[in-house]
């Protein structure tokens, strides 16, 4: 519990202008986490932009703007096979001049090889340190929680190219615990920041050590008196 605990500044950047690139392999939940990422920061109260950056499927653009309608946000989006970093660029242009508190960036989890999205991923961070220095920067990585080892092995790629500041760990709504984290955590020192436990909006929570740590020893939580 102590290891998993997140310390102060872990959601430092909601009450910051920032930017969060959300990243990770594909089919992990990343567009879901944007979406419900989104819902909740504007929930409360803020002003948030979403920007389609995995250009490698229409069908990719299409469900972030079903989902920026779900969470009444505003999207940024060029066409399927457009430069993914550009869309970046355009949508750091709109939350300047929209005075957006927070960008979140959607990405491709596949692209022709890994090379190819190691790289678009720096190009994307490159446009962003370039163009919106003053923001603050989150870099959350979204792992699946049944995948066990994988994720680990998933992680530390990323780590090789980003500033990771956090997991997205998701699909904890089924038997998997995501015990996978305690071992991301001990290896790698990148903590959990929220974790997803279903597919609609409202299934994505913050971090809880105790729950966690509950959780994965079946212990039950007792009311406190
Ligand atoms: N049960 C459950 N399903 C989830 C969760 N998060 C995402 N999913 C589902 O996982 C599937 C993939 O989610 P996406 O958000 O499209 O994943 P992605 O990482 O954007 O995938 P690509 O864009 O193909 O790389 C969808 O069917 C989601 O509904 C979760 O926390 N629990
Ligand atoms: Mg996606």
């Amino acid at each position: 519990m102590e290891q998993m605990d997140l310390g102060e500044n872990a959601y430092e950047f909601e009450s910051r202008r920032s930017v969060l690139l959300i990243i990770g392999v594909n089919g992990v939940g990343k567009t879901t986490s944007v979406g419900k990422l989104a819902g909740q920061m504007k929930d409360d109260g803020k002003k948030v932009i979403v920007a389609a950056a995995d250009t490698f499927r229409a069908a990719a653009i299409e469900q972030l703007t079903e989902w920026a309608r779900r969470a009444n946000v505003d999207i940024i989006a060029q066409q399927e096979g457009s430069d993914p970093a550009a869309v970046v660029y355009d949508a750091v242009a709109a939350a300047k001049s929209r005075q957006a508190d927070i960008l979140i960036c959607d990405t491709a989890g596949r692209l022709h090889n890994k090379k190819n999205l190691m790289e678009e991923l720096k190009k994307i961070n490159r446009i962003i340190d370039k163009e919106y220095p003053e923001a603050y920067r989150e870099t959350l990585v979204v792992l699946d929680g049944t995948t066990g080892q994988n994720a680990l092995v998933q992680a530390k790629q990323f780590m090789e190219v980003a500033d990771i500041t956090g997991i997205i760990l998701t699909k904890l709504d089924g038997t998997a615990k995501g015990g996978i984290a305690v071992a991301i955590q001990s290896e790698l020192g990148i903590p959990v920041k929220y974790i997803g436990v279903g597919e609609k909006i409202d299934d994505l929570q913050k971090f809880n050590a105790k729950e966690f740590v509950n959780a994965l020893f079946h212990v039950e939580e007792k009311e406190e008196a």
